[in-house]
């Protein structure tokens, strides 16, 4: 009888290599494509540019999405995508003890920044693997840290799938993961997409307070908290600052009602917890007054820093106009004074919506005083309206 030999290709002993390495470094899924151009991502991402859905978001170019969407652009020779998710999910947790109003954070940035820690995970990827294989290879990595379309990569790797919402979901972790990428010369197996989809379920739709979600899968980002916290530095306009309630950094409503997202197991990255590492929600009252120092340190790993201290007390400011609390009036008072004339308008619109007589005296008198102009016309507005309710 003749012996077979083995007939396992190289490809196939690389890719398994490859696979467990992600597992024993803690990442939760991995799956690999191709490092084929992505036409059709490509094609619908720059009909949403000319639609005006990524307005606001400057960087994100025409140029940028032809580069992300040819990974030959970023790495010549590049063969394979290695495509990983990272699990954040984390039960909100009871009994806190924290005074006054307070504002929601996306689960998201509870933890370390996660471009720190997935980005060290997946240069320790690289280097385990040369070692693994006795080899160098050339390999780009990306946890929405350049222009590769991350959910892209995801979707034709089958890491997981489009949900309506446009976040990509995964069979395990629903859609709280993380995504990155290790694009290589290595020539790997590939995955194929999953054929899963949301059917006839529009909870997301229904549920979002902006209305961002304009059709499924379609995000219009200026409409989106996330972008109007995280994102946006100007003024946020006032028709979407009543549909914006208590989220101060980020919004995770559209997943928190996806019932795919519902018994999901929480994140074993240590990184991740609040407590230490970070915040799960923030006392208002407080960061009204927060200088530049105190925030560089309060928030030093944590992705907050992202919205910058004049964005953070903006968003602190819409957040207690919101909730309502008659404990916020003298502090939103003193902010009538703040040294940005964006945080004085934003104040000055959470006391109208607070509405008491003290807060409306306090409109009064800052239109007696206010030096610059739009502000003053802004107050002058307000004054009027509170006057004639
Ligand atoms: C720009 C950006 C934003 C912007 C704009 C969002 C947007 N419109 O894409 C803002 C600031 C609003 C944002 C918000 C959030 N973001 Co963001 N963001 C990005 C970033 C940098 C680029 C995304 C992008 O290229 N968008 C372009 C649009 C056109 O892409 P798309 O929406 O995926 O469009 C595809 C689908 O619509 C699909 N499609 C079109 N038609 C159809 C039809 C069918 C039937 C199907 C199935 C699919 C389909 O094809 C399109 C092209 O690929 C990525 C990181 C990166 N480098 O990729 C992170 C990223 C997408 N963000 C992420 C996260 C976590 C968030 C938030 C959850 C944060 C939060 N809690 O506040 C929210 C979610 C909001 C939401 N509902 O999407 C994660 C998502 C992880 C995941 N599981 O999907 C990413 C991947 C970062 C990362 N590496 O982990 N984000
Ligand atoms: S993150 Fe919030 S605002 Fe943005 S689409 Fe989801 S529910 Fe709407
Ligand atoms: S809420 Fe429903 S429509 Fe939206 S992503 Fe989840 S399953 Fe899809």
């Amino acid at each position: 009888m003749r012996i077979r030999p083995n007939i396992k290709s190289k490809s196939t002993n690389q890719t398994n290599i490859v696979k467990s390495l992600a597992y024993k470094l803690g990442f939760d899924d991995i799956r690999i494509t191709s490092a084929k151009p992505f036409d059709h991502h490509r094609e619908v991402t720059l009909k949403r540019i000319d639609a005006g859905l990524m307005e606001g978001l400057d960087w994100y170019t025409e140029e940028r999405v032809e580069r992300g969407t040819n990974p030959e652009s970023i790495l010549p020779g590049a063969l394979s995508i290695i495509s990983l998710s990272l699990n954040y999910f984390i039960e909100t947790p009871q009994n806190q003890e924290i005074h006054g109003p307070t504002g929601k954070i996306a689960k998201y940035a509870w933890g370390h920044d996660y471009h720190k820690v997935m980005g060290k995970k997946l240069k320790l990827f690289i280097k385990e693997l040369t070692s693994l294989l006795g080899r160098n290879f050339a390999s780009k990595s990306y946890v929405d840290t350049g222009p590769m379309l991350d959910r892209s990569v995801a979707e034709r790797s089958g890491l997981g799938w489009y949900g309506k919402h446009t976040n990509i979901i995964t069979a395990d972790h629903g859609s709280w993961v993380f995504l990155g990428q290790i694009i290589t010369d290595l020539d790997l197996s590939e995955d194929q997409p999953l054929k899963k989809n949301c059917g006839s379920c529009q909870i997301c739709i229904v549920e979002c307070p902006t209305q961002a979600i304009i059709a499924p899968y379609v995000l219009d980002n200026k409409r989106c908290i996330s972008f109007l916290t995280i994102e946006s530095k100007g003024s946020i306009p006032k028709e979407l600052r009543r549909l914006m309630g208590d989220w101060v950094f980020g919004c995770d409503i559209c997943q928190d009602v996806c019932p795919v997202n519902h018994q999901v197991q929480p994140t074993k990255e240590p990184l991740f917890q609040p407590g230490e590492h970070g915040f799960n929600s923030l006392s208002l009252i407080p960061l009204l007054d927060i200088t530049q120092e105190e925030f560089d340190r309060q928030f030093k790993t944590s992705p907050i820093k992202r919205a910058k201290r004049i964005g953070l007390i903006r968003n602190v400011c819409v957040a207690l106009g919101n909730i309502g609390d008659t404990e916020a009036v003298e502090p939103l008072g003193r902010t009538l004074n703040h040294e940005d004339p964006l945080i004085r308008e934003h104040a000055a619109w959470a006391l109208s919506q607070i509405g008491t007589p003290k807060a409306v005296q306090l409109l009064v008198n800052a239109s007696l005083t206010e030096t610059d102009r739009e502000v003053k016309n802004e107050l002058l507005n307000l004054v009027a309206t509170k006057q004639d309710d």
